[in-house]
């Protein structure tokens, strides 16, 4: 089923809610992998640390940033790119763990985008008073391929509007182990996160993780 914001249906178990067009939000999709996620998250930092990037403009951004894959995102006063290597360590980007590939293709194949496979995740860590601004992903080269986020620790409020960055914008809470999968026509639209708010939360404390998997190259 799909159609507005509220339109709900259970699917195999997972709860499915239609965000839009092309937009699937799969509640609770990864809580059976979350520890799993949460073990290869620490794996890649302890390569790749988390860090607060600059954007051209000159500002730090809230969100810590970390990557896995054959490819990461990054920016610096140089622009936003994908780059093979870790500028910060000189070495390749950590390796793509399984439960990432198999989670995201699982989750792709449901929201009706069978065989995809990411060569990039960004791994978002945000602390309280963290907040990313409305934004387009298109860093990437080919946006025919989804992309696919999981959240994992305290709740945040995802605000996700439409092509014009001046389109109405809805807000959806995103908690513990939610997976989206975005494509098609919602592959573009604008997309935030408002402050996170202060809490505590069982399996990451005071911290929320977002995955984004992507086909950056
Ligand atoms: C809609 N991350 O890393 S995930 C990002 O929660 C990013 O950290 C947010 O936006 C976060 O770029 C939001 C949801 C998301 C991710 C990618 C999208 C929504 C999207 C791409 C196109 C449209
Ligand atoms: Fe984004």
């Amino acid at each position: 089923m799909t159609g507005d914001l509220f339109d709900a249906s259970a699917i195999d178990g997972a709860v499915r809610v239609a965000l839009s067009e092309d937009a699937v939000l799969l509640r609770g999709r990864a809580l059976p992998v979350a520890e799993a996620l949460l073990s290869a998250i620490r794996t890649v930092a302890d390569a790749a640390p988390f860090r607060r990037m600059v954007t051209p403009g000159g500002f730090q951004m809230s969100v810590a940033m970390t990557n896995c894959g054959s490819a990461g995102w990054m920016t610096d006063r140089k622009g936003y790119r994908y780059t093979a290597d870790d500028p910060q360590t000189g070495a390749p980007w950590p390796a793509m763990p399984a439960v990432f590939l198999n989670l995201a293709d699982a989750a792709a194949a449901e929201a009706g985008f069978p065989g995809f496979v990411p060569d990039a995740c960004l791994i978002n860590r945000y602390e309280p008073g963290a907040r990313l601004s409305l934004h387009q992903d298109k860093d990437e080269r080919d946006y025919a391929h989804p992309i696919v986020s999981v959240s994992l620790g305290l709740p945040a409020t995802f605000q996700f509007g439409g092509p014009n960055r001046a389109d109405p914008v809805a807000k959806v809470p995103l908690t513990h182990g939610d997976v989206v999968v975005w494509g098609g026509a919602a592959r573009l639209h604008h997309h935030g996160v408002l402050t996170l708010r202060n809490g505590e939360h069982p399996a990451t404390g005071r911290t929320r993780f977002n995955l984004t998997l992507r086909r950056a190259m």
